[in-house]
């Protein structure tokens, strides 16, 4: 049959979608229609290009991550979660990762008032949750994808990104995924490596509160998030700290100054999930249209 493998994905991708909602909606969270253009958006430091769009006599930039609306929505409802569209215009040669699209979605999500350690465990019944949902309920499209997926157990192993440079150096990520039996947690980015909104620890300075989780196989990494910088002196020392421009970020500065409550979070690429659960070489598969850095697209 023609597109078998084409709607095999489609299944596997709408079983996701449903299960993760289903898992978020049970845990008391509550769904945020997703915001596409903002006046202020993730800064991403590495070497995303600018989206911007003009109208109104104001620039709307199209939104990279929605961090800074979920630290302002957790001042409404505890938890809550979007489906995520961003547009993150990377270099072309990106195109041949397997593992960047330059619009994608991610399930983005918040709590408030909550520690990185229940945000990991969260995550973990989450992942294992959506993988349990696809194995009993994509058989057919597995088996025609030659997918067999492996059985895990929360918690999930955690290096810190000291340890993770140690053994595998600088560019960590793909040999620890392609080494990783697990997935696998890495914690305790540097300072120096990560955004301004995740929070630096306390009680050591320069190490933030953050974690990346990498998938096994090679299939890279996951998901991003930690705890947040919500206090206003905070917020501006970090912006600062680095480089960037505090006018550029006013719109944050004021709700902090109003009041942000602490809390954490994270966001789970959705093409990458089902890659990985599908096992494809290339993320582009996942989209019927999919917007790969580089490449042109007929519809
Ligand atoms: N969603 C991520 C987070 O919650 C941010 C990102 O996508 N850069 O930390």
């Amino acid at each position: 049959m023609a597109y078998e493998r084409e709607a095999a994905i489609l299944e596997v991708t709408s079983v996701v979608l449903g299960a993760a909602r289903d898992f978020l909606c049970r845990e008391g969270f509550v769904e945020l229609l997703p915001v596409m253009l903002a006046p202020v958006t993730d800064p991403l430091r590495h070497t995303t290009d600018r989206a911007i769009l003009e109208a109104y006599g104001t620039s709307w930039h199209l939104t990279r991550s929605m961090i800074f609306h979920k630290q302002a929505a957790v001042r409404v409802c505890r938890r809550i979660f979007s489906f995520s569209p961003n547009v993150r215009l990377e270099p072309a040669e990106w195109g041949k990762t397997g593992r960047h699209l330059f619009e994608f979605v991610q399930l983005d999500l918040e709590l408030r008032d909550a520690t990185r350690q229940e945000v990991m465990a969260l995550g973990e019944r989450l992942f294992l949750y959506v993988m349990e949902a696809v194995r009993a309920r994509c058989k057919g499209e597995l088996e025609l994808l030659g997918r067999r997926l492996p059985s895990f157990q929360a918690p999930f192993p955690k290096v810190t990104y000291q340890q993770a440079k140690e053994r595998y150096g600088e560019d960590f990520e793909q040999k620890l995924s392609q080494e990783a039996e697990a997935p696998v947690w890495v914690v305790d980015f540097p300072i120096e490596v990560r955004e301004f909104y995740d929070r630096e620890d306390p009680t050591r300075p320069g190490i933030l509160l953050d974690m990346d989780l990498v998938y096994p196989e090679g299939y890279g990494e996951a998901l991003s998030g930690g705890e947040r910088e919500h206090e206003p002196g905070r917020i501006l020392a970090r912006i600062e700290r680095q480089g960037l421009d505090p006018k550029a970020y006013r719109p944050l500065l004021s709700l902090a100054e109003e009041g942000l409550p602490p809390s954490a979070g994270f966001g789970i690429g959705i093409e990458r999930w089902v890659r990985y659960l599908c096992g494809l070489a290339h993320v582009r598969e996942v989209r019927l249209f999919p917007r790969v850095p580089g490449e042109p697209s007929l519809l």
